[in-house]
């Protein structure tokens, strides 16, 4: 059984509010780290080997180093729970049933960087959280863990909950400083990076809901356990919401050290595919990465298992790996259509995209509509080619990652499936009347 850090206390029945977190020892860690100097809980950051959770897994402890402190101008501790990457809903998780405990790692991590504001966006479609959010911060003032002079140490702090208006393109995190500053959420260019130029041209450190929410368990057990916990580069816990066409979707704690297939198998975890069915394939990371086919997913191309951490899940590169992304795990089986559901992914990119780079506004839709074609039995064995040229223009050709976003799935498929393509387009009648997956398995 995997240890629980974030979710060990979340079956207990009024764990949302204050009373109840602080009898399961809530708050302690902020008490254990305002006695501490800045530093110190920098260095217990640092040790603890933590990765951004919201997808790329960049090192906290180095980001929260590369925080500019030019005197006299605040700095801002933004959490970005603008979470819209399809398949991923466990900050959602976090923030409606243990709301305390991204306030209590929101408080030492304000502490740490010395922002006196911080601020929470969160995604629009998400309307019921802000309340239970705000909720929980008029707690957590009322009993001296937020506002003025906490806990006696002279450092004062604000939370603001700001709610975005339901676009993707604002989780990227330059985007949700431009929206939260009022304007459109269109990406900036960086560097500068929002650690050295963030909110109102501050320094401001973008992290996601679990990476903050993670940061209380490290106080709790110090950064050098929490290390313990995990394999190599991949230290902790993390939450994995799993999705798709398996027998128990929902959000899991991990540590990282379990197969793939015992994750999609095991009672424990997703409990295994509906009705007997075959696993064709999977997306660990959010619908931004690398589809895997099943061979691939339960095996490495070693033939050692394949594991959930963000090594293993990248074994290989991205001709025959993935990345642990965002840890929406997204499954397939045997009747899924992988050209609709490009299709569907091509779609939703295109949709998001901000308009500002044309290999991105221009490609997102190029491809949607070339897969459209294909999907419906109207493609050419040309078109397979043309699409695979379209991503590779988009892929490093973009302000942000969105672009990537949207190459990547499309390149995959096309890598792995390419006899599906071939099969829509061979076969135009069954294609406009079949889905491939229930003709050919
Ligand atoms: C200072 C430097 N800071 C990097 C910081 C940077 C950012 C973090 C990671 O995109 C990915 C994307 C999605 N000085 C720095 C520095 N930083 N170098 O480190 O930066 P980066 O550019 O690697 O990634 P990003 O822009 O944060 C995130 C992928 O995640 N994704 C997840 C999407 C998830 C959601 C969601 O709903 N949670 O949308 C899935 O794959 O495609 O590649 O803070 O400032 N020299
Ligand atoms: Fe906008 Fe796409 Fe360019 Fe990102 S890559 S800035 S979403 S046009």
């Amino acid at each position: 059984m995997s240890k629980k850090l974030l979710l060990k206390d979340a079956h207990i029945e009024g764990i949302r509010y204050f009373e109840t977190y602080r009898k399961q020892g809530g708050y302690g860690a902020a008490e254990k780290a305002l006695k501490m100097t800045p530093d110190e809980i920098l260095e217990e950051v640092k040790a603890s080997g933590l990765r951004g959770r919201g997808g790329a897994g960049f090192p906290t402890g180095m980001k929260w180093s590369f925080l500019a402190k030019p005197e006299g101008v605040p700095r801002h501790l933004v959490v970005n729970a603008d979470e819209s990457e399809p398949g991923t809903f466990k900050d959602r998780y976090l923030m409606e049933f243990l709301p305390h405990l991204l306030i209590e790692g929101m408080l030492i991590s304000s502490y740490c960087l010395g922002s006196n504001t911080s601020y929470i966006y969160i995604r629009g479609e998400y309307s019921w959280i802000p309340d239970i959010l705000e909720e929980a911060i008029e707690e957590a003032k009322a009993a001296g863990f937020l506002g003025k002079n906490i806990l006696g140490t002279g450092f004062d702090l604000e939370i603001y909950v700001q709610r975005g208006g339901g676009a993707y393109i604002c989780g990227e995190e330059t985007a949700l400083l431009e929206s939260l500053e009022g304007k459109r959420g269109n990406p900036r260019l960086k560097p500068p990076f929002p650690a050295v130029k963030g909110l109102w041209e501050r320094p401001t450190v973008v992290n996601n809901v679990e990476s903050i929410a993670a940061i209380v368990p490290i106080m709790d057990i110090t950064g050098a356990e929490y290390a313990k916990i995990g394999v190599g580069r991949s230290t902790g816990t993390k939450l994995i919401s799993a999705c798709g066409n398996i027998n128990k979707p929902g959000v899991y704690e991990i540590d990282m050290t379990i197969t793939v297939e015992e994750f999609i198998y095991s009672e424990e975890y997703c409990g295994g595919i509906p009705n007997g069915k075959k696993l064709k394939a999977c997306i660990p990371g959010g619908s931004s990465v690398p589809i895997v086919p099943a061979n691939l997913l339960l095996k490495t191309i070693n033939g050692e298992p394949r594991y959930m951490n963000y090594e293993s899940l990248a074994d290989g590169g991205f001709a025959t790996g993935t990345m642990m992304g965002s840890g929406g795990f997204i499954v397939l089986d045997e009747d899924q259509c992988i050209v609709e559901h490009t299709m569907t992914l091509a779609r939703f990119y295109n949709h998001e995209s901000c308009g500002q780079c044309t290999p991105c506004r221009e490609g997102t839709g190029w491809m949607y509509k070339i897969l459209k074609k294909i999907e419906n039995g109207q493609g050419k064995i040309e078109d397979i080619d043309l699409l695979w040229d379209i991503q590779r223009k988009i892929e490093g050709n973009t302000i942000c990652p969105l672009g990537d976003a949207a190459a990547w799935p499309v390149a995959a498929a096309i890598r792995h499936f390419r006899d599906e393509f071939e099969w829509h387009i061979k076969n135009p009648e069954l294609s406009q009347t079949q889905n491939y997956g229930l003709a050919n398995y």
